[in-house]
């Protein structure tokens, strides 16, 4: 009785701290949203799965350039070890880098409706249901 108390307890304060929180999902959609349209374009949703191209700037993401650059920008978004899972999940063709192809792919499984931009509710399901360790929108 006591363990399932403290079990409650657990889970109490661990859906406080998410909301308490204020990053999410949701702040990364409005973040990456450059033109303030609510929607997001394929340039847009490039420039999220893409930007940590720089060490080389090669049009490859690699492992370590994404793993440092969501650690050094989005950790606030990410549990503990998950950026190497959320890498994985990112390099759709599993060759070991994220490139344009695998970002392009990923834009259309988001977009559900197929009008070539992710709305916000279209980024808030595909990305909670993909990358499920993330914070929710
Ligand atoms: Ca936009
Ligand atoms: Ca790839
Ligand atoms: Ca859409």
């Amino acid at each position: 009785m006591l363990k399932v108390a403290i079990l409650a307890l657990l889970f109490i304060s661990n859906v406080k701290s998410d909301g308490d929180d204020g990053s999410s999902g949701h702040d990364l959609f409005n973040k990456y949203d450059i033109n303030h349209d609510n929607h997001m374009g394929i340039t847009e949703f490039r420039h999220l799965f893409m930007g940590f191209d720089a060490w080389p700037e090669d049009g490859r993401v690699s492992e370590h350039e994404f793993i440092a650059g969501w650690t050094a920008y989005h950790s606030e978004l990410t549990e503990d070890r998950s950026t190497a899972l959320f890498f994985l999940r990112t390099d759709l063709d599993h060759d070991g880098s994220v490139t344009a192809s695998d970002v392009d792919k990923l834009f259309h499984m988001f977009d559900e409706n197929g009008d070539n931009s992710v709305s916000d509710r279209e980024f808030c399901d595909a990305f909670t249901a993909m990358y499920y360790h993330i914070k929710k929108c």
